[in-house]
C-alpha cells in the first residue's frame, strides 16, 4: 500500500476551480488523476464534477476531457476505448468515465450495465456525494435512509441502492468501494485499475459541504467518520475475489463494535429531522451488511 508521503504531487488537477470549499470531490480527483499519470481521457455528464472541468477555455483538470450526455457516459467512453484500440494506442492512455450517483445509478446505469456485460475496457469511477448536487440536492437512488434533501423534506425513506454489488453482479474484473478522504485507498485502487483490462468500477464516496450541511472543514472528519461506522466501506473484488482495505480492514481485524450511526447523523443538517426509531433501522441496515463483509472477508470469495 502507499504512503501518505509517497504520494505523487498532483500535476493534472490544478488549483483554482468554483466547486464549494472543502467539496470532497477535489480531494479524491488528485488522487485519481495521479494514479493515471495523467494519461487518461475522460468522459463526464452534467454534475459538479464539470465543475472541476470549468467552462472552455479554462479548465482546473489537465487531460482531455468530453462532455457528454446525462445517460450516455459509459457508451461515449466505450466509444472512446473503441477508437484508441482501432488506432493502436490503448496502452498510452486510460479512458475515464467518471460521473456522480445520480449519473451512475438512476440515469446511467443502463448504459453502464450494458458496456459492463460486454467487458468494455475502461475504467468507470462514480463519485457518491450522495444525492442531485449541481441542481441543489435532489434525491438520488443513492441518498442514504433518512436523509433530507429538496424532494424529501421528511427524510428519505428508503435504503439506498448498493451500486458496487450490483456491478459485481455484472462479472466485471475489478470492482471496488473508496472513500476520498482516504487519498492512499484511492490512489492504490486507481492505479491497480489502472493495470487491468475491461470494465473496471470504482464507487468513491465523496462529503458535500453544502448538500449535507457541515461547515467546509469538516470533510474529511466525517468522510473518515462514515467509514468508522460502516455506512461506507473500504473494499475491493478482484476477479470475484473480497477483500477490505485500509481502514475498514483495521476495523475488521479490531474486532469490536463500530461506532455507532447516531454518532455520524448528529454531524450533519441533513439528519437534523431523523428520529430515532429511523436512527435505529440504520443501525440494523449498517450491522447487517458490516457482518455481510466481514465474512467475506475472512472467506476471500
Ligand atoms: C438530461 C439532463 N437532465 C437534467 C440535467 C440537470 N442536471 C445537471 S447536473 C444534475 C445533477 C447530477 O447529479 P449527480 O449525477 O449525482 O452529480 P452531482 O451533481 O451530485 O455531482 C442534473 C439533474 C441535465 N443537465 N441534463
Ligand atoms: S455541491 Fe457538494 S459536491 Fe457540488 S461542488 Fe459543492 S461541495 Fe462539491
Ligand atoms: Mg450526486
Amino acid at each position: 500500500m502507499t504512503k501518505l508521503l509517497d504520494l505523487p504531487e498532483s500535476k493534472h488537477v490544478l488549483p483554482g476551480n468554483r466547486a464549494c470549499a472543502g467539496c470532497g470531490i477535489g480531494i479524491g480527483l488528485r488522487q485519481i488523476i495521479a494514479a493515471l499519470d495523467g494519461k487518461a481521457v475522460m468522459a463526464v455528464p452534467a454534475s459538479c464534477l464539470t465543475v472541476f472541468g470549468g467552462m472552455y477555455p479554462t479548465s482546473s483538470v489537465a487531460v482531455p476531457w468530453v462532455n457528454v450526455a446525462f445517460p450516455s457516459t459509459a457508451a461515449a467512453a466505450a466509444g472512446l476505448a473503441a477508437g484508441l484500440r482501432a488506432t493502436g494506442r490503448s496502452e498510452e492512455m486510460t479512458v475515464l468515465a467518471m460521473a456522480g450517483d445520480g449519473g451512475t445509478g438512476d440515469i446511467g446505469i443502463q448504459a453502464l450495465s450494458g458496456a459492463a456485460e460486454r467487458n468494455d475496457d475502461f475504467i468507470y469511477l462514480c463519485y457518491d456525494n450522495e444525492a442531485y448536487m449541481n441542481t441543489g440536492t435532489q434525491r438520488s437512488g443513492l441518498t442514504p435512509h433518512g436523509a433530507r434533501t429538496t424532494t424529501t423534506w421528511a427524510g428519505k425513506r428508503e435504503n439506498p441502492k448498493d451500486l458496487p454489488r450490483i456491478m459485481e453482479a455484472h462479472g466485471i474484473p475489478y470492482v471496488a468501494s473508496t472513500s476520498a478522504v482516504y487519498p492512499t485507498d484511492v490512489y492504490d485502487k486507481v492505479a491497480k485499475a489502472r493495470d487491468m483490462h475491461g470494465l473496471r468500477y470504482i464507487h468513491m464516496n465523496t462529503p458535500c459541504p453544502s448538500g449535507w450541511n457541515f461547515e467546509p472543514k469538516d470533510t474529511v472528519r466525517i468522510g473518515e467518520l462514515a467509514v468508522e461506522c460502516g455506512l461506507v466501506v473500504l473494499y475491493e473484488v478482484v476477479e470475484g475475489a473480497f477483500r477490505l482495505t485500509g481502514r475498514s480492514a483495521a476495523l475488521a481485524r479490531r474486532n469490536k463494535a463500530l461506532t455507532p450511526v447516531a454518532e455520524y447523523v448528529a454531524t450533519q443538517g441533513r439528519f437534523r429531522s431523523m428520529d430515532e426509531e429511523t436512527t435505529a433501522e440504520v443501525q440494523a441496515w449498517v450491522d447487517g451488511r458490516w457482518a455481510g463483509y466481514v465474512a467475506r472477508h475472512a472467506a476471500g470469495d
